[in-house]
C-alpha cells in the first residue's frame, strides 16, 4: 500500500460488530470477563483499548514498523524511552532540541543518575566520540526544534549498531510524510503526536514505533506499569487528523517554501533557517532522508534584538502567538522565552536561540495572507 493510501486505510478495517468505517470510541475503563481471564481481547483500558489499538496499528502502518504505542503526549512517550535505562546508562543527544525534552532529561532523569551528552550532531564522529562502556541511547531530534538542523539518521545508525547501542529518532517535525527513520535504521520512532499527526491543535499525544519484539514488549511494560496512557476519544481524533496527512504535509511543504524564500528575500531578516534553501548547511542530507522540508522554519532580523522580535509576533494577526506547531492554523513563537526557556540562557546563545529567534509553523491558510501577515507585521 503506498503511503497516501495508508494514512486512510492503514491498520484500518471496518469495524467487526457493526461495520462502522471509522474505530467507534471505546469510552469505557473496563471489560467483562465471563471468568477471571476469558474476555474478548481487552481487560482494562489502561492495558489496552481497541479505539487507541487502531490507532496505533495506523502508527505503524505509517512508519513501516512493527509494534506501536499510543502514549498520553509526546513526552510521556520520552518518558517511557528513557526507563529502558539504568543509573549509570549514558545517553548522547542532540544538543539543539524541544526544551521539554531537555527539561525531561536534565531535571528528572539526571537526578535518578542518567547521565547525558548534549552534542552537536552535524558531525556524526562527535557522536562516536562520545561513546563508552555505559552508553545505552542516542536521543536524535530531526529536524531540530527550533533551529531546523537536520542529522543524519542512516550514518547515526551505523555507528549505533556498531556499538549496540539503541537509536531513538524524534520525528515529530518530518512526519512519516517525509521521513521514515525505521527504514534509516532506527531502533525506535517518536512523534509528538499533537503536531502533524493529530494535526488540527486538538488534542495531546505522543507515539512510539519500533520493529523488535523484546524492545516492544519491554515498552509495553513500561507504558501499563506507568500508565502514560491516551484516551479513546483523542485516539479518534487522531485517526481522523491522520487520514489527511499526506495532503496537509504537502500544503505545509509548499507555504514554507513561499514564506522562507519571502523571507531571504527580506531586508530587515538576518538569518533564515528552513532545509530547503539551498544555503542550509544540512540541505543535502535533507534532500536524502526527506521527501521535501517540511512546515517549521525560523528566522532572526537583522535588527538582532528582543523588543524587536516581541513586537513582530505581537503583529501578527493571521499567525497567533503560540506554543505548539502542526495544526492547520498557522503559528509563531518565540524560543528563547516560550518553548525553549528551560534551556540556560548560555547554552542558548551559543546554539544560536538567540533572543531575536522567532519560529513558525507554516499553516495551510491561502500563502498570499500568510506573506501579507507577515508583511504588515515586519514592515
Ligand atoms: O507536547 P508534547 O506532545 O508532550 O510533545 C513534546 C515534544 C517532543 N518533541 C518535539 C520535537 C516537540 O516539538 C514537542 C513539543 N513541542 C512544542 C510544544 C513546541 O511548541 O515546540
Amino acid at each position: 500500500m503506498k503511503f497516501n493510501t495508508k494514512t486512510i486505510h492503514g491498520g484500518q478495517e471496518p469495524d467487526a460488530a457493526y461495520g462502522s468505517v471509522m474505530p467507534p470510541i471505546y469510552q469505557t475503563s473496563t471489560f467483562a470477563q465471563s471468568t477471571p481471564g476469558g474476555h474478548k481481547g481487552y481487560e482494562y483500558a489502561r492495558s489496552g483499548n481497541p479505539t487507541r489499538y487502531a490507532l496505533e496499528k495506523s502508527f505503524v502502518s505509517l512508519e513501516n514498523g512493527t509494534y506501536g504505542l499510543a502514549f498520553g503526549s509526546g513526552l510521556a512517550a520520552i518518558d517511557a524511552v528513557l526507563k529502558l535505562l539504568k543509573p549509570g546508562d549514558e545517553v548522547i543527544s542532540t544538543n539543539d532540541l524541544y526544551g521539554g525534552t531537555y527539561r525531561l532529561f536534565t531535571k528528572l532523569f539526571e537526578n535518578f543518575g542518567i547521565v547525558f551528552h548534549f552534542v552537536g550532531m552535524d558531525s556524526v564522529q562527535r557522536i562516536e566520540d562520545h561513546i563508552n562502556a555505559n552508553t545505552k541511547l542516542i536521543w536524535v531530534e530531526t529536524p531540530t526544534n527550533p533551529l531546523l538542523n537536520i542529522i543524519d539518521i542512516s550514518a547515526t545508525a551505523k555507528i549505533a549498531k556498531k556499538h549496540k547501542v539503541l537509536l531513538a529518532v524524534d520525528s515529530t517535525f518530518a512526519t512519516p510524510y517525509l521521513q521514515q527513520p525505521l527504514d534509516l535504521g532506527a531502533d525506535i520512532v517518536m512523534h509528538s503526536a499533537t503536531k502533524y499527526l493529530g494535526g488540527h491543535s486538538d488534542l495531546v499525544m505522543g507515539a512510539l514505533i519500533v520493529n523488535d519484539k523484546v524492545l516492544a514488549e519491554r515498552l509495553y511494560f513500561i507504558q501499563n506499569a506507568s500508565g502514560a496512557i491516551c484516551g479513546p476519544q483523542d485516539a479518534f481524533l487522531a485517526l481522523r487528523g491522520i487520514k489527511t496527512l499526506h495532503v496537509r504535509m504537502q500544503r505545509h511543504c509548499e507555504n514554507a517554501k513561499v514564506v522562507a524564500n519571502y523571507l531571504v528575500n527580506h531586508p530587515k531578516i538576518n538569518k533564515v533557517y528552513w532545509p530547503g534553501l539551498k544555503t542550509h548547511p544540512n540541505h543535502d542530507i535533507a534532500k536524502t532522508q526527506m521527501k521535501d522540508f517540511g512546515g517549521m522554519l525560523s528566522f532572526t532580523t537583522k535588527g538582532d534584538n528582543y523588543d524587536e522580535a516581541i513586537k513582530i509576533v505581537e503583529n501578527l494577526k493571521v499567525f497567533t502567538l503560540a506554543e505548539s506547531l502542526g495544526g492547520v492554523e498557522s503559528l509563531a513563537g518565540h524560543p528563547a522565552s516560550m518553548t525553549h526557556v528551560s534551556i540556560p540562557v548560555e547554552e542558548r546563545n551559543k546554539l544560536g536561540i538567540v533572543d531575536s529567534l522567532i519560529r513558525l509553523s507554516v499553516g495551510i491558510e491561502d500563502e498570499a495572507d500568510l506573506i501579507a501577515d507577515l508583511k504588515q507585521a515586519i514592515g
